[in-house]
């Protein structure tokens, strides 16, 4: 009999794993967060709804966003922008809590990028079936700064590729309380979500949420 009862599984992943130059992930860096980082996305959504918007090419995204900070991230048929004021109600995009920013400041410090004040925050809200075609962030005006992604509720694949559309793509699970920082050489890069598979979860229900802090303006 073996006195190792792990000495079958696979070794657990590492806290910090490096997917590419300037990617870092920060497994449940989050989580013990989770439960206020979500009770915060209930506040500012009751001030700013979250909605579905259009692309520049008229297609109503699956995904429903908000936003706060200072600049919010919109699109219609005119171009994708960010935007100091909700084009839904016209007040502007509701103040970054506290706890946002903290946690987003951490996490930049700890992926090794020096001290990131981000001024706007995108909250992304998958359902079941939703997802994120491959694409490129390059709006923010300083692409210098990185971005702090942080996963909450149902998990789902990230589709990470590089700095061309044809890159081949590496695929990776994203949990409640993991956060990936990118910056450098992966700014750039092309990545997306798959589909949402169905699910509950203690704290988001049918939801999966993701908040991406940025230097937009
Ligand atoms: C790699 N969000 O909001 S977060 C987005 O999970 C977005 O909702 C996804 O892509 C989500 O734009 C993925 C991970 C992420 C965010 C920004 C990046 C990866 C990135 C910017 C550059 C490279
Ligand atoms: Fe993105």
């Amino acid at each position: 009999m073996s006195d190792d009862l792990f000495a079958d599984l696979p070794p657990p992943a590492p806290a910090t794993e490096t997917i590419a130059p300037g990617a870092v992930i920060l497994h449940r860096f989050a989580t013990k967060d989770a439960a206020g980082l979500i009770a915060g996305i209930s506040d500012i959504e009751r001030k700013a709804p979250f909605r579905q918007m259009v692309t520049p090419g008229g297609y109503q995204m699956s995904v429903a966003m908000t936003s706060c900070g200072t600049f919010g991230w919109v699109t219609d048929r005119q171009g994708y922008r960010y935007a100091t004021h909700d084009p839904e109600t016209h007040v502007p995009w509701p103040a970054m809590p506290p706890i946002f920013q903290q946690l987003a400041t951490a996490a930049a410090e700890s992926a090794g990028y020096g001290r990131f004040l981000p001024n706007s925050c995108l909250i992304n809200r998958y359902e079941a079936g939703s997802k994120l075609s491959l694409h490129q962030d390059r709006d923010e005006q300083d692409l210098a700064a990185p971005i702090v992604s942080v996963s909450l509720g149902l998990p789902a694949i990230f589709q990470f590729g590089g700095i061309n559309r044809r890159d081949p793509i590496k695929r990776h699970r994203l949990e409640n309380g993991d956060v990936v920082v990118w910056g450098g050489p992966t700014r750039l890069a092309y990545h997306g979500i798959a589909e949402l598979k169905p699910g509950l979860h203690p704290l988001s229900g049918s939801y999966r949420y993701n908040l991406t802090f940025r230097k937009a303006g």
